[in-house]
């Protein structure tokens, strides 16, 4: 639901003149007219018709490639790699790469970090990923429809080292909101975005109901799985296979923590080891539970002679290079998150859902604008902070932050596990301590992962000078 008038960017330049508190020129910018040798990977923001049920043919989906779902990404730790966006869409948009700690000016948010990307503009994205691990990418812009119609990528940094897996399978899970007709309906109900969200009518993996893919029997697969829905948070496991948590959100896991069941929230990813069935033929289930039933999100058929392969013939992931916080001398940063004064947001052509009714730290995001709000904390480059992280709120808000990597600490109502994150799930009336090291400068957006809450208020940004 793009409010906003479309702009040509003349005209948006034209606005952004008559305000803009944004400090000038983006570095991106020069980048836009960048010529010369061939983009590493090319992204097309595209409208297109997909039979995503069968052969009912869903109109108006969205995605980065003209004839399908977004592609995997796969980037080398370490080694700059350009991305060209180019944008067919009858809109702005804006491609953030949702986890990995690159510089501020090549994150993706629309006015904190760069221009919109107009229609029928080419931008280059270039940056080399630190980390290795699971990420994705998304727009920033017209959040809510241009990810609700499809445009979510998976994005995989490549380990210096392979571990010794037979396979890889990547699993991007995402609902779609459908009608029966298989046609999209309303994006969202203002009614459940000021609740725990509008949950989608459809649920994928990899744009398929319930796909089944071949695998070796008794070989080894790493399973990538990547949680890009606006609103679900999935509760999965995997019946039929030895398997073991290796990752979460990019970041190796201790070989202990083996959770029963892995809570996936919007925009976190967890990474398995798998250990296929010996015998062709039989399978093993992801599947995510519901309230008051189990459903099947993917099949892994064993195919073949078995490979006899061991979980333990794996080597572990290499940890990855984030800076550990100094908790002794660290500074607490307190933020609340709650309700919003009912409100409407300012029109913007990034899109508003017309309404506010969330807030960080009492105030509510007043939409993607060129005169941006200040900063709802600033950090010191170098320093560690402990973000204490109040939900005032009686849901669950996945708090997601850009361009740093924080610890979870403690919570006063659970036991957290010490992991390394860019998303943590806080749940209704809870208060978690996280810590990191500031040490990428720049604005960083700080918002609420279920995009309805982003939408309506539930977002802000940290800068880090
Ligand atoms: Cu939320």
């Amino acid at each position: 639901m793009n409010t906003g008038r479309p702009l040509t960017r003349r005209a948006a330049l034209g606005v952004l003149a008559g305000g803009a508190t944004a400090g000038g020129a983006f570095l991106l910018g020069s980048d836009r007219l960048a010529r010369g040798a061939a983009p590493d990977h090319r992204l097309q923001a595209s409208v297109l018709d997909y039979p995503l049920r069968g052969n009912q043919v869903t109109k108006g989906m969205m995605s980065f490639a003209a004839g399908g779902p977004p592609p995997v990404l796969r980037l080398r730790r370490g080694e700059k790699a350009v991305i060209e966006v180019v944008n067919t869409l009858d809109e702005p948009t804006t491609v953030h790469w949702h986890g990995l700690r690159i510089p501020n000016h090549q994150d993706g948010v629309p006015y904190l970090t760069q221009w919109p990307i107009m229609q029928g503009e080419t931008l280059r994205y270039a940056f080399a990923a630190p980390d290795a691990g699971t990420f994705w990418y998304h727009p920033h812009c017209n959040t809510l429809e241009q990810i609700g119609r499809g445009m979510t990528g998976v994005l995989i940094v490549e380990d210096d080292e392979d571990a010794g897996f037979d396979r890889e399978l990547v699993l991007n899970l995402r609902d779609f909101r459908l009608g029966g007709d298989g046609q999209f309906i309303e994006m969202f109900k203002a009614r459940q975005a000021a609740r725990g969200g509008t949950l989608g009518t459809v649920m994928t993996a990899n744009w398929r109901e319930a796909p089944t893919y071949d695998l070796p029997a008794g070989g080894l697969v790493r399973l990538r799985v990547v949680a890009t829905d606006v609103t679900r948070v999935y509760r999965l496991s995997l019946a039929g296979a030895e398997a073991r948590l290796i990752a979460l959100d990019s970041h190796p896991t201790p070989p202990a923590y083996q959770p029963e069941e892995i809570v996936l929230a919007a925009g976190q990813r967890a990474d398995l080891a798998l250990r296929m069935p010996e015998t062709e033929g039989e399978t093993a289930v992801l599947s995510t539970r519901l309230s008051n039933r189990s459903v099947a999100l993917a099949r892994l058929r064993a195919t073949g002679r078995n490979a006899g392969r061991s979980l333990d013939e794996l080597r572990p992931l290499a940890p990855n290079p984030v800076a550990e916080p100094s908790l002794a001398d660290a500074e607490v940063m307190p933020f609340v998150f709650g309700w919003g004064p009912a409100d409407r947001p300012a029109s913007s052509i990034c899109g508003t859902l017309g309404y506010t009714f969330w807030s960080i730290n009492r105030r509510p995001w007043s939409g993607d604008l060129p005169q941006a709000p200040g900063a709802i904390a600033v950090l010191k480059k170098g320093r560690s902070y402990i973000f204490r992280l109040r939900n005032e709120t009686r849901y669950s808000h996945p708090i997601h932050l850009h361009g740093l990597t924080f610890r979870l600490l403690a919570s006063d109502r659970r036991k957290l596990p010490s992991l390394m994150t860019d998303t943590a799930l806080l749940q209704a009336n809870e208060t978690m301590d996280i810590a990191l090291v500031a040490d990428n400068p720049g604005d960083w957006a700080f918002h609420c992962h279920v995009i309805e809450h982003q939408k309506t208020g539930l977002t802000g940004y940290v800068r880090v000078e």
